[in-house]
């Protein structure tokens, strides 16, 4: 009995012990799978991180990309509405206006309104500018030289007066708008003459004025003169150039031509694009379209010994007493 007892906890030992040794070996067998597997399970995590990490990098920027895809889709979406209504509203008006020419109650007549109207803006566009009028005559010229051509061909023509020596007293308004030739013994009346009569258009509007005159005087005005008694003593008298009718020695004599068949104050219609003078004829200075007017005045000293002076006929006003004190109006 004892034997079998004795066996028994013979193999009950043995079997503490193998089973002591299997917990040995399989504690060993962990360590070593710890051991040899942890690094390498670490070095996967690690792995499986970083593409993770490229992964979540990639997608923020495919999504960023993504973003800006939609945004710029929806900005081509949007323009090409946009071309689409323009080019819709481009169809319907060219059918509204198809649909008006077709309707219009002057259809018919579209191409003749057409006409009429070009008619209209043509012969507005051509009509005749103002000219001087026709006829031969001439103008006192001012310190800007002669009136706008309008179609005339201005000539120049320049009567130096010898006028009193002795206690010379020639004077003039302030402001005189002559071109020059003012002293107190002497002057020079300066003149812009029309010599083709059939230059310019028109004829000269009634009103109050005087012009001078060249061949003979145009229609509406009477003739008349004015005859100066200039220095006797070593007469320096001159001319040059084309002068008004008249008589041009040691002493002078110019003809006018004045009309007074209209009132001064309404005004009368003669180009106005450049400065000119009228002679005052009676009751002062017609007034002109589109220009100011001032009236000025020379006074000549002409010959105080034995004076000749004479007045004749349609002359401009002369307020000089002895001597000749005429008035221009000057327009600008
Ligand atoms: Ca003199
Ligand atoms: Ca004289
Ligand atoms: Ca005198
Ligand atoms: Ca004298």
């Amino acid at each position: 009995m004892t034997t079998i007892h004795q066996q028994v906890l013979d193999m009950d030992n043995r079997l503490l012990a193998i089973e002591r040794k299997y917990k040995e070996s399989q504690e060993r067998l962990e360590d070593d799978i710890v051991e040899t597997m942890d690094p390498a399970i670490l070095d996967l995590d690690d792995r499986l991180q970083a593409v993770l990490n490229t992964t979540n990098e990639n997608s923020e920027a495919a999504i960023s990309n993504k973003n800006e895809s939609s945004r710029l889709l929806g900005m081509v979406n949007a323009f090409s509405l946009r071309v689409e209504t323009v080019e819709n509203r481009s169809v319907s008006l060219a059918q509204e206006q198809e649909d008006l020419r077709a309707n219009s109650p002057c259809g018919a007549c579209r191409a003749e309104l057409t006409e009429e109207i070009i008619n209209t803006v043509m012969s507005q566009l051509v009509e005749e500018p103002l000219e001087w009028p026709t006829g031969t005559y001439g103008l006192p010229r001012t310190n800007t030289g002669c009136p706008e051509p309008a179609g005339v061909n201005w000539r120049t023509g320049v009567r130096r007066h010898d006028t009193e020596d002795t206690a010379s007293s020639n004077s003039w308004s302030s402001g005189l708008h002559f071109d020059g030739g003012m002293w107190r013994n002497d002057m020079e009346q300066k003149f812009c003459m029309k010599t083709i009569s059939s230059d310019g258009s028109g004829s000269w509007p009634s009103g109050s004025y005087c012009i001078f005159r060249k061949y003979w005087c145009p229609s509406g005005f009477q003739p008349g003169e004015i005859y100066w008694d200039d220095e006797d003593s070593s007469n320096g008298n001159s001319h040059s150039g084309e002068l008004p009718d008249g008589t041009y020695d040691t002493n002078t004599l110019i003809k006018y031509c004045c009309r007074s068949d209209g009132d001064v104050n309404t005004p009368i219609s003669l180009p106005n694009g450049s400065p000119f003078y009228l002679f005052r004829y009676r009751q002062g200075c017609q007034r002109v379209e589109g220009m100011n007017v001032q009236q000025e005045f020379f006074s000549w000293d002409d010959e105080d010994s034995g004076n000749a002076n004479r007045l004749h006929g349609a002359h401009p006003y002369d307020d000089g007493g002895s001597n000749h004190r005429l008035h221009y109006c000057y327009y600008s």
